[in-house]
């Protein structure tokens, strides 16, 4: 029942949204940690202060008066594929399709940290989102850190709207970070401050959670840019409940997206007998890039039978995906190929 509550509540993209290049908002997916906070943008702030020479509280309309930036840019939670590893961890139980890609608007954090002047003691810029709850038996708002590099050099947004229009209540309202390549916990949604520390941030979500361990004794590495995963559109239709796949005998175009927040998609490769044998995928000329999507395609003669139907992507720093997962404890970065059973029939 506990993974049933999350999975109603944070829903995953639906495969045949891969179709669009950008995907419509309420297709989206989403995770929520604790419950979406109630703002009033009227009064609402962005607080920047710790090691700054000047401390910042800037409205709404104080950001969008600052240069404006648009990044479209592919969103995926670390744990996307848990649910798929045996045994199951137990928490948000994503399948393959906890991902999604966004046309972000904003200002550059760069840019407000620049105008607040950071001290040359800082070591960490800690962002606050106005969401509460209890995880691990530890309350906290929810908080992400990065690293002064990757805060003022990594192309770091801090986006108040999704798709051309204001972010909508569960994407982060009024204000929330987006960070090129890296997974999704690190975009802190309903932004309340930006605070430089002068020390490593130790907080919940950076030394319990989003930690690649291999056992309760692994103390374990944090996780940060995404390894590469390709998505296909199931061909064919599903049955409503199984959801198990019938296509028709001929020619059948398979799509799908690749992504890695490393580097840009080199390849894609499918299979259509359960990853024995592999064929290059089509890129399309559109580029994805280095944290945002690439399309692909294959053309595929379906002949009577049952098939197992995958997909694996490479990246340019030479990341390919395995065919089998790598188990830990939290289930994160399970980027095992897609696989997809379909049965073809005259
Ligand atoms: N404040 C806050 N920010 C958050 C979260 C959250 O629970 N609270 N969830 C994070 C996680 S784990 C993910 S995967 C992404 C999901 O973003 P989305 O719901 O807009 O797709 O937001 C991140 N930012
Ligand atoms: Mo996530």
């Amino acid at each position: 029942m506990e993974e049933l509550q999350l999975a109603t509540r944070n829903h995953g993209m639906p495969l045949e949204a891969l179709r669009f290049p950008i995907t419509p908002v309420g297709l989206h997916y989403l995770l929520i940690h604790y419950d979406i906070p109630t703002i009033d943008p009227s009064t609402w702030t962005l607080r920047v202060n710790g090691c700054v020479d000047q401390p910042l509280e800037l409205s709404l309309p104080d950001l969008q008066a600052m240069p404006v930036a648009t990044r479209v840019l592919t969103m995926e939670c670390a744990g996307n594929g848990r649910a798929l590893l045996d045994p199951r961890p137990a928490s948000q139980p994503w399948l393959v399709e906890a991902v999604g890609t966004g046309e972000w608007t904003g200002v550059e954090l760069d840019h407000v940290l620049a105008q607040a002047g950071v001290r040359t003691d800082a070591v960490e810029v800690l962002l606050t989102g106005a969401d509460r709850g209890v995880e691990g038996g530890v309350e906290q708002a929810y908080q992400r850190s990065l690293t002064v590099e990757v805060a003022t050099s990594a192309g770091v947004l801090l986006a108040y709207e999704l798709n051309g229009a204001p972010l909508p209540p569960q994407h982060g309202f009024p204000l929330r970070a987006v960070v090129p390549g890296w997974y999704g916990m690190t975009n802190v949604k309903w932004l309340t401050a930006v605070t430089v520390l002068d020390g490593p941030f130790d907080g919940y979500q950076h030394t319990a959670a989003y930690r690649f361990r291999r056992d309760d004794d692994d103390p374990g590495e944090p996780l940060s840019r995404m390894v590469p995963r390709s998505l296909m559109v199931p061909p064919g239709i599903p049955d409503f409940f199984t959801r198990a796949r019938t296509a028709r005998a001929g020619r059948c175009e398979l799509t799908g997206r690749a992504w890695s927040g490393s580097a840009p998609i080199v390849s894609v490769e499918v299979s259509t007998d359960g990853g024995e044998t592999w064929h290059p995928a089509e890129l399309d000329a559109v580029a994805g890039g280095v944290g945002r999507w690439q399309a692909w395609r294959y053309q595929w003669d379906a002949e009577p039978g049952d098939h197992q139907l995958c997909c694996r992507a490479t990246d340019g720093a030479g990341n390919r995906q395995p065919l089998e997962p790598e188990w830990n404890r939290g289930g994160y970065t399970n980027n095992s190929v897609h696989r997809v059973p379909v049965r073809v029939v005259e």
